[in-house]
């Protein structure tokens, strides 16, 4: 059984959006679309460094001050006994040792893969960092032990700092959010209702990412409120469908906290 390495929020460790880390997202959207079964191995951010030592993880980047920086999502995998790190090299893992499954990353489209998740932060966190700004840190849906990290140095490397921003810049930062992030990328999209994803009909670790961002989106705006909804609509309701292809699979996780 795989174990997925995640970061609670305050919601209990049996609900299904109690994760909001939008790479750990990608992964459960991989593993539904693999009909990979998995566990959630629960978290807080000031443990990852810890634990990711402790099961040999590797590191998977830098902090801006040199020292190493290990993150989430990180697996293991006991039918293979390896632990793997990064998004994008988890999703490769998975490609490779569970070949019979859909393959997010079609060796031909590597490269694109790994250009358009390394392009998101130009293409779509930029423009969120406004929308989520203030909520996020004040948020009673985030642990006390990871607000905490949010507002130090080290949380930097995850999270924009605690900025507030006026009524008014929310509120066009939520239609840059729309039509110049999502709505441009929209457009250069294939428009129909039975090809939901980036490359059509085909999934791939593209849709993982966009996935990922809603997913984590979710945590502070719920499927009742009113901000969803419209997200869910936009653009022709294309990323409503992404939601409903991944909704309509069946669930692998099990809750067991
Ligand atoms: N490139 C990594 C990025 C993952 C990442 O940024 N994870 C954040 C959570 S959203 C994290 O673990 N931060 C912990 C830290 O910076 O100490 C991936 O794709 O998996």
């Amino acid at each position: 059984m795989i174990t997925l390495y995640d970061n609670k929020s305050t919601l209990p460790l049996s609900h299904p959006y109690c994760g909001y880390s939008p790479y750990v997202w990608r992964i459960r959207f991989a593993l539904r679309f693999k009909g990979l079964a998995y566990r959630t191995h629960w978290l807080e951010y000031p443990d990852v460094e810890t634990i990711a030592k402790s099961i040999g993880a590797p590191p998977t980047g830098k902090r801006p001050n040199g020292t190493v920086r290990y993150t989430i999502p990180i697996i293991h995998d006991s039918v293979t006994n390896k632990v793997i790190s990064g998004s994008f090299d988890i999703i490769e893992y998975l490609d490779a040792t569970y070949p019979d499954t859909v393959q997010l990353i079609p060796k031909e489209t590597r490269l694109l893969q790994k250009v358009f998740e390394e392009a998101e932060p130009g293409l779509i966190i930029r423009h969120l960092i406004p929308v989520v700004g203030s909520r996020l840190h004040k948020s009673p849906l985030i642990t006390p032990r990871n607000q905490e990290f949010m507002n130090s140095e080290a949380g930097r490397a995850s999270y924009p700092p605690p900025v507030v921003y006026s009524e008014e810049q929310e509120k066009e930062a939520w239609e840059k959010f729309k039509n110049s992030a999502l709505g441009d990328m929209a457009k250069q999209m294939l428009d129909s209702e039975e090809a939901p994803f980036v490359m059509g009909k085909k999934v791939s670790m593209a849709d993982a990412v966009l996935f990922g961002r809603f997913a984590c989106l979710r945590l502070l705006w719920d499927e009742s409120t009113k901000e969803w909804k419209e997200m869910m609509s936009w653009h022709g309701g294309r990323w409503g469908r992404l939601f409903e292809a991944y909704e309509s699979l069946p669930q692998v996780e099990k809750y067991d906290g």
